[in-house]
């Protein structure tokens, strides 16, 4: 790719940008741009401001701003469908449709094993931004599995794949999170990880992803796959059953309403292509909004009085609303600290012992803000909402009530 100043010094440039604008409408006389064109191209290629240069070049010293935010409008709306085509698969009508994932579940053997307690060597890759890996390191933290899965934290490299930083805190114990070095395999993206199972891999390399140190393979890379087998793992008095037999009905219809249009529902309306495809999502995701609101309203958790893996997966999204998804998914028809049930549920879940250690409110606004570019070219990121701090979030929730 050019660079602002190779491009200023490469007349071909030039050419491609012109034929696009009207010459007649254009404010500038052409024997002036000829006349200058040394003298200009120098002025380009030493200016600090190359866009301001680049104008002057082409139009004389007064920008024509309406044709500017043409041409402007023309390239980057193009670069947008390029980038959002590659980076987020949609149908023919612009719905955007997430890939499936190529290890969907944990095999049968790896549960014979984990229930015994046996220490099995499994190692756990995840990014803190991502509200898919954050299910896995809530269940971890519930079933109190942190020193039996070990945990490496990648971090948004430049491109936006995950890479490994060197430890920030090397002394830190198990249940401190934060970007890390790859600690099982000691590679530099996790790319390079996925790479070395045998056979090796040519898919996405997604968090959250289960590998066995033993085999030198992937396991699992499906958030429910994961958070499923965690669950089942030393069940005998270790860390609380969130999916008991009874529920597992109840658990299984939640899911099949709150993934399609509330998780996967807030990338559906921000990876949305067309106007028709993100009206369709938001609808969606507020209408479920609203029923689950009404629901928390009598019901202290999703299935009654006892915290299960549907409300796992429904907490990793609400947690990121407001500083997320209302903002650069357009998710804006209410924000979450408005349905009083939804946020003071979300509080209550947040104030569960270890929960609060695995939200990272800084990562995950770095996350979304900076590395989801096509959404937020300028890449500023927003300040925290305050109903999104700790404190407000420790605020008393008032929903013991319903557990009697
Ligand atoms: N269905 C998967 C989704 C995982 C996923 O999409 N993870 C994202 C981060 S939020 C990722 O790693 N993306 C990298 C990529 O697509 O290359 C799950 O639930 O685990």
């Amino acid at each position: 790719m050019l660079s602002f100043s190779e491009m200023a010094v490469s007349s071909s440039s030039f050419p491609s940008l012109c034929p696009i604008l009207p010459l007649s409408s254009m404010n500038c006389r052409r024997p002036q741009k000829f006349k200058y064109r040394k003298f200009s191209l120098r002025i380009v290629a030493s200016s600090t401001d190359p866009l301001a240069s680049i104008g002057r070049l082409l139009w004389g010293r007064a920008l024509p701003p309406q044709q500017l935010v043409a041409v402007v409008r023309l390239a980057w709306s193009s670069t947008w469908q390029l980038m959002m085509g590659q980076l987020a698969p949609s149908s023919d009508s612009g719905s955007y449709s997430r890939p499936t994932s190529a290890f969907p579940v944990v095999p049968d053997s790896y549960y014979r094993t984990f229930s015994t307690g046996d220490n099995c060597r499994l190692h756990l890759y995840v990014a803190l931004p991502c509200p898919w890996a954050h299910r896995t390191l809530i269940v971890r933290a519930l079933k109190n599995l942190e020193d039996d899965i070990s945990v490496s934290v990648a971090a948004p490299g430049d491109d936006g794949s995950w890479e490994f930083r060197d430890d920030s805190d090397t002394a830190a114990g198990a249940s401190f999170l934060a970007p890390s070095s790859d600690k099982a395999n000691g590679r530099r993206t996790l790319r390079e990880v996925y790479g070395l199972r045998s056979g090796g891999y040519n898919g996405r390399s997604t968090v959250p992803m289960l590998w066995s140190m033993d085999k030198g393979d992937v396991v699992c890379n499906e958030s429910y796959g994961i958070i499923e087998f965690f669950n089942s793992g030393f069940l005998d008095g270790v860390g609380m059953d969130l999916a008991p037999p009874d529920l597992r009905g109840q658990i299984e219809a939640w899911n099949e309403i709150i993934y399609p249009n509330v998780n996967n529902g807030v990338y559906r309306c921000g990876f949305a292509q067309s106007q028709e495809a993100y009206n369709a999502a938001v609808n969606d995701l507020f209408q479920t909004l609203d029923m689950l609101d009404t629901h928390l309203a009598t019901s202290r958790y999703l299935c009654g009085t006892v915290l299960t893996l549907a409300d796992v997966c429904l907490f990793t999204t609400l947690i990121r609303f407001d500083l997320a998804y209302n903002i650069l998914f357009k998710c804006t028809k209410r924000k979450l600290v408005e349905f009083s049930n939804l946020h003071a549920y979300t509080r209550d879940i947040y104030q569960i012992p270890k929960v609060a250690e695995t939200c990272k409110f800084e990562a995950i606004m770095d996350g979304y803000y900076k590395t989801l570019f096509p959404l937020n070219p300028g890449s500023i990121r927003p300040v925290i909402p305050v109903n999104c701090e700790p404190e407000y979030l420790n605020k008393p929730h008032g929903r013991e009530i319903l557990s009697r």
